[in-house]
């Protein structure tokens, strides 16, 4: 998302640099990601110079660059804020201040950005796991996020300092029944880590498998379960549940 969007904000500077080069690609580049600023630059044309940007100029426009980011994968919600973001910064300028405004736009972006991808809070897993086992709870942590960006090999990481450093008794549960080699993967890290992996191979379903782990854990003493998933988009419903 963060690669994506600053790729947009990259082409709000271009555009604010080189207005005239912008204006001749808004042709032909319309219905890409920087068709924004692109339709941007081409509505500055049509409103006569120094007229105030209304709800209605932007409404298309902010229509478009929301179906853009959807179409690249981006939650509508998130589209939604991004836009609103953008409204809110714009209506009322005047057209003629074009360069202020673009700048304006990208900096906007940025913080909505900032904002959406900062934790609304922090959780310290090492004590909040040791307050579980106090209380005599298993602690279960779910890794999930698309394919390669590293749940694997963080939940290898995870399951070293919750065993190191909190002297927990920790269990793998291999959740990835999809990917080949998924599993084998974390019977490496378990090998390396000395810590028991709980894995029913390929095709089951993983939430059934991750049920049972937990069980398992509760009946040898185990505090904690780290849970691997296969890749999946936070937005896609039915797979998440
Ligand atoms: N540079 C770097 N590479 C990483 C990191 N975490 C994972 N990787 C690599 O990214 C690739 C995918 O990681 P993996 O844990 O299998 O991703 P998963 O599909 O989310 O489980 C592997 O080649 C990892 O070695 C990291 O923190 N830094
Ligand atoms: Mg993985």
């Amino acid at each position: 998302l963060m690669a994506q969007l600053s790729t947009q904000a990259a082409d709000a500077g271009d555009a604010a640099e080189a207005p005239q080069e912008a204006e001749a690609e808004a042709e032909d580049k319309t219905g890409r990601v920087g068709g924004l600023f692109k339709s941007l630059t081409r509505s500055f044309k049509n409103v006569t110079g120094g007229a105030v940007l209304t709800e209605q100029d932007l409404e298309p426009i902010l229509a478009s660059f929301k179906t853009n980011l959807m179409a690249k994968n981006v939650a509508a919600d998130v589209a939604t804020k991004l836009a609103d973001s953008v409204r809110t910064s714009v209506v009322g300028k005047t057209t003629d201040r074009f360069t202020t405004m673009t700048s304006t736009v990208k900096k906007v972006l940025q913080e909505s950005m900032e904002t959406i991808l900062t934790p609304k809070k922090s959780i310290d897993v090492l004590r909040a796991a040791l307050a579980a086992k106090n209380a005599g709870r298993v602690y279960s942590i779910c890794f999930l996020g698309v394919n390669g960006v590293g749940k694997s090999t963080n939940l290898a990481k995870v399951a070293y300092y919750l065993k190191n450093k909190g002297g927990l008794n920790v269990l793998i549960c291999a959740c990835d029944t999809f990917r080949a080699g998924a599993v084998e993967q974390l019977k490496t890290h378990s090998r390396c880590l000395d810590i028991p992996l709980f894995e029913r191979g390929y095709g089951k379903d993983p939430a059934d498998i991750a049920k049972n782990a937990c069980q398992f854990a509760r009946q040898n003493g185990h505090d904690v379960v780290l849970i691997d998933t296969a890749g999946r988009m936070q937005d896609n419903e039915p797979l998440m549940r």
